[in-house]
């Protein structure tokens, strides 16, 4: 308990009444049982049939107990949202099985297949998770984000129908080790300079992490961070009853000697109990008056109570704290606990992962009064009447509705043209275009459309977007360069109606604001269209908030460019390479690397669209800022379905052709020079443009999953590379890793000679760099040549 001095604007109201006490500290105590047996059950009493330990985490759980209750029972309006600490899953578990939201059958399950999830998951558990949390530090930072965009949707009333609740609380429950996040400290300075409001933040202060008893005043040090960033704090640190024995004579010494008491020796005392209570007191304190006499009125049980009586286990000091936070400052609440609170474990410091025994849960389970057969009885063996507790719980203002969830209708997504242009033009000059002629237009659709960039907004190209539609700012805030009369192209009206959320560089920032865009349907009911924009290369820094994203299924799209080492100048440190991968490999993100600005157009309309259906996703677009000769053709609904399912022909094959030049993006001039230069000696070779190597790869894998079925599907891979001879081979081009097309081989029994780019790049310009990386049209022919010559077995990557 060393190095805290109470501080906060703690305001306290009026005791909550003594039923309502009560009730709390019935429920609190159903809470810990249940959250224990939840897990024992999995550990212990279900079959396992491949030896590994189940796990869940029984400490990290009781420590977070009563400030679930006294929030769930009592604090919490049905607008609320909130993001529970990771491993307090099987806490919010047993209390929505109280609310009647989770199953017994899901509680039983816990950690299984099918069964209630380890870490609170929105999408794949039953109960009504408001976000998912798992990885540290990204729970809590989503709540600013997430209160940004409440922000967004109430300045322009877009919230469907209006649920008529009002405003609600973004609110994370953090285990203190969280803070350790670098993550946590980027958001609260993005959230300082959008002034949000309506968060709370409240740290299950019990200074212990997986590994250790944490031992600094680090504490401190995170309240002047949150102060200076505009937040209130309150520390809520002795619980009542603590707070009348300092009250009394020798009380001033107790407190003296508690606050410098080193957090590794409470802990130690907290697991040893009352009679090493009492030993240590008397020797550090037994002189002062009174002491003696304070000690004498408790036995040992009481005496181990009393000094564990911190205000995060005390429900009456936590629902004054809760309540007295009137205003809708962010306002982080920094409660002390013990972790393993009421568990045999308590204060112990290997306990993060500890699982009570057999034995001991048998002895806590007498402590509890749970007889055998009752366990899941979500009443049974409390001082209060069910009745009672059933009425009360019916009562809460968090319990009373049916479904938190919205569904706002779906917005419909008008023809996106191929915008005007000369004659050569990038992918992401295309996409600047396609924006800037929707903000021209004045429909739902543009009206839903949100964009967010970390401070490349400019040089992603949504400049023209900005200008028309502005910056979103709830304050409005004077703009002093126009103001100035400086002359800048960059119009940016900063305004409640802007559509652009600009962001500081901070990648991290962009994904958890496209994640809490991307959820604004169903949390804020308001559908949004969000479009971030972020240098391909940096999707790296936010990759573990983008995966993060897409695991609760928010809808984005997003926007990687310039990419690849087409961006040539600008050398190894902005090159990206290994995205493509990361868009085949991720879930719930949909890649297209295109290579005309048509399919861009064609792209965007079908991504609109996906991130509205109930069954699709978000779309991750990588683009280049490499001009290229546009093509003189229509975009065909054929061709643009072709577009859509990943890939088409642009030189179709002849008879039964024996090789297929294949790329993706912006090597397309490349493979089309090599091309002619082989057409005339090597019949009928078809060159096939790859827009999506995931669509097409998911294509291709769910067709072989159909295989059971009575006729198996066909993939358009599969119908692409029908045109080829059985034996044919394919020579794949991309600007990233050559993985991105390799597997492509696999689809027929084809052979494959894949090009791209597998080291770091480096400053040239686009001759001398394909060359370098084997990209570019004599390599292309090189490869080609050594097929023919039937050097099968050589590398086309060796020689150079
Ligand atoms: C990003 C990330 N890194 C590591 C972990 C593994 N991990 C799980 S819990 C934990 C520490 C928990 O300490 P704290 O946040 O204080 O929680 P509590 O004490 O309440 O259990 C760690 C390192 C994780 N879940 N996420
Ligand atoms: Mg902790």
């Amino acid at each position: 308990m060393k190095s805290t001095a109470l501080s906060g604007s703690n305001r306290p109201e009026r005791p909550a009444e003594p039923s309502k006490i009560r009730n709390l500290h019935a429920l609190e105590r159903k809470i810990l049982w249940l959250s224990s047996w939840i897990v024992h059950n999995a550990n212990h009493l279900r079959s396992k049939r491949d030896g590994l330990k189940v796990g869940g985490h029984q400490a990290s759980s009781a420590s977070i107990v009563s400030i679930m209750t006294a929030l769930f029972f009592d604090v919490l309006r049905p607008q609320d949202r909130i993001a529970v600490k990771p491993h307090a899953s099987p806490v919010f578990h047993a209390i929505q099985y109280l609310n009647g939201r989770q199953s017994r059958e899901h509680l039983e399950n816990f950690r299984a297949f099918h069964g209630a999830q380890a870490y609170p998951s929105r999408t794949k558990d039953s109960d009504d998770v408001d976000f998912s949390t798992g990885s540290e530090g990204l729970g809590a930072a989503l709540t600013i984000f997430s209160a940004l965009v409440q922000e967004y949707v109430t300045a322009k009333n877009l919230n469907d129908g209006g649920d008529g609740d009002g405003e609600g609380r973004m609110i994370a429950l953090l285990g203190d080790a969280e803070l350790d996040e670098g993550n946590l400290y980027e958001a609260l300075l993005e959230g300082w300079k959008h002034s949000v409001r309506n968060v709370w933040w409240i740290v299950d202060y019990n200074r212990q992490s997986l590994d250790r008893v944490i031992e600094d005043g680090s504490n401190h040090r995170i309240q002047e961070i949150l102060k200076a960033l505009g937040w209130d704090v309150v520390v809520l640190k002795y619980g009542k009853r603590l707070q009348s024995a300092f009250a009394r004579e020798g009380g001033d010494a107790l407190l003296d000697w508690i606050d410098s008491c080193p957090n590794g020796l409470y802990s130690a005392l907290v697991y040893r109990g009352g009679s090493a209570w009492r030993e240590r007191l008397k020797t550090d304190l037994g002189k002062i008056a009174g002491m003696r006499a304070l000690l004498n009125e408790y036995d040992d049980d009481a005496l181990a109570s009393l000094m564990t009586n911190l205000a995060g286990h005390d429900i009456e000091s936590l629902l004054e704290a809760f309540h007295g936070a009137k205003d809708n400052a962010p306002t982080c609440f920094l409660a002390y606990t013990i972790k393993g609170y009421g568990l045999p474990f308590a204060g112990h410091k290997d306990n993060h992962a500890a699982l009570m025994s057999v034995k001991q849960m048998d002895v806590f389970k007498r402590s509890m009064g749970i007889e055998d057969g009752s366990e899941w009885e979500p009443f049974a063996s409390l001082e209060v009447p069910a009745y009672e507790l059933r009425e009360f719980i019916d009562a809460c203002p968090f319990s009373g509705k049916a479904t938190r969830r919205h569904e706002p209708p779906v917005v419909p997504v008008p023809p996106i043209h191929t915008p005007s242009g000369g004659p050569s033009a990038s992918t992401q000059e295309g996409f600047g275009r396609i924006l800037s002629d929707i903000a021209r237009t004045q429909d739902e659709f543009s009206r839903r459309i949100v964009t967010t960039s970390p401070d490349v907004t400019v040089s992603t190209n949504l400049g023209a977007w900005v200008n028309r539609r502005g910056v979103f700012d709830r304050r409005s805030p004077a703009d002093d360069f126009s103001a100035a009369e400086m002359g800048s192209i960059q119009k940016w009206l900063i305004s409640p109606e802007g559509q652009h959320i600009e962001l500081g560089i901070a990648e991290n920032n962009l994904f958890l604001t496209l994640t809490a865009l991307g959820l604004s349907a169903p949390l804020h009911n308001a559908r949004l269209l969000p479009i971030g924009t972020v240098y391909d290369t940096f999707i790296g820094r936010g990759l573990d908030a983008l995966n993060y994203g897409c695991y609760q299924d928010a809808r984005f799209l997003l926007v990687g460019t310039p990419s690849g080492i087409s961006l040539a100048p600008e050398g190894g440190a902005h090159q990206s390479t290994i995205t493509p991968l990361v868009g085949i490999g991720q879930p719930k993100l949909t890649f297209f690397e295109p290579s005309f600005v048509d399919e861009v157009a064609a792209i965007m309309h079908w991504s609109f669209e996906h991130m509205q259906r109930e069954d699709g996703g978000s779309v991750y677009l990588r683009l280049s800022t490499r001009r290229l000769e546009q093509p003189h053709r229509e975009m065909t609904a054929d061709l643009a379905a072709n577009v859509v399912d990943g890939g088409y022909w642009l030189v179709e094959p002849e008879g039964a052709a024996g090789l297929a030049l294949i790329c993706t993006g912006v090597v397309v001039p490349e493979v089309m020079r090599a091309w002619q230069e082989m057409r005339e000696d090597i019949e009928g070779v078809g060159l096939l443009v790859v827009s999506s190597s995931d669509r097409l790869y998911a294509g291709w894998l769910a067709a072989q999953r159909s295989a059971g079925n009575h006729s198996r599907a066909t993939a358009h891979v599969e119908t692409l590379l029908a045109r080829l001879s059985p034996d044919a081979a394919l020579v794949t081009v991309c600007d990233g890793h050559p993985l991105n097309l390799s597997w492509l081989g696999s689809v027929a029994g084809h052979r494959v000679f894949p090009m791209g780019v597998d080291r770091f790049g480096q400053s040239g310009d686009i001759p001398d760099i394909f060359a370098e990386y084997q990209i570019d049209s004599d390599a292309i022919v090189d490869t080609v040549a050594r097929i023919l010559l039937g050097k099968r077995d050589t590398s086309p990557t060796e020689g150079r």
